[in-house]
């Protein structure tokens, strides 16, 4: 019945949001799906291609996109990017070392002018782990605050319990433009 109404609801109201989830390899872009679309943490392996599910939240539907990160993978996101208003960013806080990599992902994504209209949300992930970077340090290592091209914002979170996430969708729904 749930379903149902959905579907009537989606007929009627006629707009779904579509999301990409990006971000490397390992940064958790599969166990956040899937913890956001079913409140449990799945066991993942490395995403090849990508996996899409749709999800219903406040009554807003999205259609979410979680794109395998591994580098091999990376020249290939480009063709996920038509039409997508919100790009997920996903950092594994713990991954010092390849916040850079994240970095240059990053802007080289946002200059594609097919996402010239999205917006961004952060998830700077698992920060369940001990000694890992905060938000704050994510957010001055991305350089965000001079980012004026595309909305934005950054959330913590840990996947593996849930914490954060929802914080990170009431972003996006207050976001939305209709
Ligand atoms: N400690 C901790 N581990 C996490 C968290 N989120 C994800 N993981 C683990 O990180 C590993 C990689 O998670 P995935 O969700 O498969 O990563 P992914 O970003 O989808 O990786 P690709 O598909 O290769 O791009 C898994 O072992 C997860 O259980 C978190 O918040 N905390
Ligand atoms: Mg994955």
């Amino acid at each position: 019945m749930g379903y149902v109404l959905s579907r009537l609801w989606s007929y009627f109201s006629g707009r779904e949001y579509k999301i990409i989830i990006v971000g490397l390899d390992n940064a958790g872009k599969t166990t956040i799906l899937y913890q956001l679309l079913m409140n449990e943490v799945v066991h993942t392996s490395p995403t090849i291609g990508s996996n899409v599910e749709e999800i219903t939240w406040k009554n807003i539907h999205f259609i979410m996109w979680d794109i395998g990160g591994q580098e091999s993978l990376r020249q290939s996101w480009s063709t996920y990017y038509g039409n997508t208003d919100f790009v997920i960013l996903v950092v594994d806080s713990s991954d010092r070392d390849r916040l850079s990599v994240t970095k240059e992902e990053f802007y080289r994504m946002l200059a594609h002018d097919d996402l010239y209209k999205a917006q961004v949300l952060v998830y700077a992930n698992k920060q369940d782990i001990e000694g890992c970077m905060t938000a704050s340090e994510i957010s001055q290592s991305l350089r965000l605050t001079a980012l004026k091209t595309h909305g934005w914002h950054i959330q913590s979170c840990c996947a593996i319990t849930g914490e954060g996430l929802n914080q990170g969708l009431e972003w996006i729904a207050s976001n939305i433009k209709r």
